[in-house]
């Protein structure tokens, strides 16, 4: 972590103006810290699958949510919303190093109300999708990446855009800010194998957000 203090800052990657990629920013004594509150997390509001609006077709990831709001998928829409579908328990609280990292990436920021909790196995992948359903949609997305890893791919504001491909590694960040606030990205496909963190192996994905606009 710690990109601004310390001799030797990681070095982000703008992949295009305002999408910013962060090799190797957690350590991986970081990355298991982050994982026993991922753990913790999903014991209380346990991973759900989500379905696409109107159509009702499953999402290939499972998903649960920390923090005040949460997003959730279902036949009448997206939506965030303060308690789990299932358990209709508030979500657990936001962990403090969460809150850390933003803060390190995104100083100055509004504090996240929402961190969207993905679990995705071997085949798993995300459709091309703009995070959109924020109220302030002005505020970064900081989005980390544990397990195995992942082709992302992200590209312009208007859907047929060109796109380019990221190799998202376990203990990347990458953060959607300014021009690419709103460029559609998506999980094109997991190499499996590839990291040995999550035991049964697959990528745990959090996105951090900012949902209503700050006073
Ligand atoms: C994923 N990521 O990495 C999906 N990434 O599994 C995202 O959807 C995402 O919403 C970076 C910034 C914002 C995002
Ligand atoms: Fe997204």
């Amino acid at each position: 972590m710690a990109r601004t203090a310390g001799l030797f800052p990681a070095s982000a990657v703008e992949v295009q103006p305002g999408a910013h990629h962060f090799p190797g920013y957690l350590s991986e004594i970081e990355q298991d810290a982050l994982l026993a509150d991922l753990r913790t997390i999903v014991a209380n509001a346990p991973l759900f699958q989500p379905v696409m609006p109107r159509t009702g077709k499953p999402f290939s990831v499972r998903m649960t949510n920390c923090g005040r709001l949460g997003w959730v998928s279902d036949r009448s829409g997206y939506r965030y919303q303060a308690t789990h579908p299932e358990t209709g328990a508030p979500w657990p609280p936001l962990p403090d190093r969460l809150q850390r990292i933003w803060v390190d990436l995104v100083p100055g920021a509004p504090a996240p109300e929402a961190a969207l909790i993905n679990h995705y196995r071997s085949g798993a992948r995300m459709g091309l999708h703009r995070d959109e359903d924020e109220d302030d949609k002005t505020v970064p997305v900081v989005s980390l990446s544990i397990g195995d890893a992942a082709r992302f791919r992200v590209g312009g504001t208007k859907r047929g855009d060109p796109t380019r491909s990221v190799r998202l590694d376990s203990g990347d960040a990458f953060v959607l800010s300014g021009a690419s606030r709103l460029a559609y990205h998506g999980i094109d496909r997991i190499y499996d194998g590839t990291s040995d963190r999550l035991s049964g192996g697959g990528r745990l994905n959090v996105t951090l957000r900012r949902v209503s606009v700050s006073e």
